[in-house]
């Protein structure tokens, strides 16, 4: 049984709709969605802004890898065409962190590297995740923080480049909910 933190961004075209179709891809397994975040882009490219959010996944029949494809299928769907590193995309979903159970899986593959490696340097990733998930630790080379104290650590003009938005993405807020409970 896995659950997993994905980070989706969006910075070409209808964005909003892209990132609300994302959510709306994970059906039922959607435990969490973060608000909307504007986020300035992150790694140098010279891009507009991203819309960023976070959504917690979760499905007791499902692997860790199986967000990532499920996550590319969605992209491929938004009309992504693979480009520059960093650069502007329509759709984008990673998988930041996920775990099997009680276990946070750990993983070096370079096509789904566990948790990201460039999670806790974003402040992208890190704020909406903090809003959905505000008692979550991260480790990064065997150090262990809370994402708050992540947080904390970015540089402050990164921090600031990331403002929470008051627009909903128009999906039910009662995500994966029991209609009978
Ligand atoms: N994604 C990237 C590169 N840079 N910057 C922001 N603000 N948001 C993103 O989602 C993002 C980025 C590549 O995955
Ligand atoms: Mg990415
Ligand atoms: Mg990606």
């Amino acid at each position: 049984m896995t659950r997993a933190v994905l980070s989706i961004g969006s910075n070409m075209g209808d964005r909003s709709a892209r990132l609300r179709d994302a959510v709306a891809g994970f059906g039922a397994d959607v435990v969490a969605v973060s608000s909307v975040y504007t986020t300035a882009p992150w790694g140098g490219v010279d891009q507009d802004d991203f819309l960023n959010i976070v959504a917690i996944v979760d499905n007791p029949t499902v692997s860790c890898r199986d967000w990532l494809l499920r996550g590319q299928e969605l992209e491929r769907a938004a009309d992504r065409v693979r480009e520059v590193r960093w650069g502007a995309r329509t759709l984008d979903i990673d998988v930041v962190w996920c775990a099997d159970g009680d276990r946070v899986v750990r993983s070096a593959d370079p096509e789904l590297i566990l948790p990201h490696p460039h999670a806790h340097e974003r402040a992208f990733v890190l704020l909406p995740w903090l809003e959905v998930a505000p008692d979550a630790v991260l480790t990064v080379d065997a150090m262990s923080r809370p994402i708050s104290d992540w947080l904390a650590a970015l540089d402050p003009a990164e921090r600031a480049g990331v403002r929470r938005t008051e627009s909903a993405l128009g999906v039910a807020p009662e995500f994966g909910s029991d209609p009978a409970s």
